[in-house]
């Protein structure tokens, strides 16, 4: 309650120092994204931008700031609630301890293609939609990464050879994954990955072959284990109040835009997700998949973190999973 209480003063503040509404005037909307300028997600947000001026006819202007450069990662769901941007990208399941539905995306080896993740998404779509609106935020679109796996520096056949590992997370239950293969997790932002390995701070991590690609891991790692754990998904929000303040139009207007961009940004994932392992390989990275002793820890902690995650998302969550078990 009081979160909300300080959010609407906070919107209303920032609305009045920088915006007009609902005379006509354009509207200029700062967009702050975590990942890499040249990643697919951030690319999808130019194009966005651009289809949103089209089909507004100019009266919302989104400025694009990719790599974390407006807002961090960490801090950009927070800087939409609050209003100090209207708009914004980040990961959704990075949101998951403070609302544990939003996991949805990041149980291990319950939808481990695109075509299972869009169906996963499907039957997620409407409660997480109202969860976020208890946080103040729309979702006007979503984008899946490509499939999760470990990066490493040396080979791994089982958790015997990772113990001790210093492990990058992205979320808590990255972290979980680490500790139950006996490593140490230290939550880092993509955008700071180079220089965690290059420093020590972490010598593995779990991600797509996109971010790997992105932050050239090939520098400092050598094995790349496919294990399509899951496909997590961007999702790119608005602030509720500065949503309800636009006229229908204008709403759809930009909601053509996002699902228009949304298509897009998934195909797109699709197609690079080999491209990003020939490239890994390319720079000199053993890209295989996991071997049957690691996987099959994999998959026994996996289970364990999808009951966890029933345990803590509870009613909303177990739908969530028969829906997409119905079809
Ligand atoms: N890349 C992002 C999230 C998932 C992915 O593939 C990252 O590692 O931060």
């Amino acid at each position: 309650m009081t979160i909300l209480k300080t959010t609407t003063a906070a919107v209303v503040g920032s609305l009045m120092a920088t915006t007009v509404f609902a005379d006509g005037h354009a509207q200029s909307w700062d967009m702050p994204m975590a990942y890499a300028a040249t990643n697919f997600h951030s690319e999808h947000g130019v194009m966005f931008a651009d289809l949103v001026r089209d089909y507004t006819d100019g009266a919302i202007d989104i400025t694009v700031h990719p790599g974390g450069s407006l807002f961090g990662g960490g801090d950009i769901k927070r800087a939409i609630q609050t209003g100090q941007v209207p708009i914004g990208e980040r990961f959704m399941s990075a949101h998951a301890n403070e609302a544990p539905l939003l996991g949805w995306d990041n149980l291990p080896f319950i939808a481990t293609s695109y075509e299972d993740n869009a169906r996963l998404w499907e039957a997620a779509r409407d409660t997480v939609n109202a969860q976020l609106a208890d946080l103040n935020l729309v979702a006007l679109y979503t984008c899946p990464w490509p499939g999760q796996g470990f990066y490493f520096n040396k080979e791994v056949n089982s958790s015997a050879d990772t113990q001790g590992i210093k492990f990058r997370s992205y979320n808590s239950a990255t972290a979980t994954f680490a500790e139950e293969l006996g490593m140490i997790p230290v939550q880092i932002e993509a955008a700071e990955l180079s220089q965690a390995l290059a420093t020590g701070v972490a010598s593995a991590f779990i991600s797509s072959g996109s971010t790997g690609y992105d932050r050239q891991v090939w520098e400092h790692l050598s094995h790349y284990y496919k294990v399509n754990a899951w496909l997590p998904r961007n999702y790119v929000m608005v602030n509720t109040q500065i949503w309800n303040d636009l006229d229908a139009e204008t709403q759809a207007g930009i909601q053509k835009a996002a699902d228009e961009t949304s298509a897009s940004c998934a195909a797109k994932s699709a197609e690079l997700a080999n491209f990003y392992f020939d490239e890994l390989e390319k720079n000199g990275m053993t890209v295989q998949d996991a071997g049957p002793d690691f996987l099959a820890e994999l998959e026994k902690i996996g289970a364990q973190m999808t009951a966890d995650w029933l345990e803590t998302a509870g009613a909303d969550g177990q739908a969530i999973l028969d829906a997409y078990n119905a079809n």
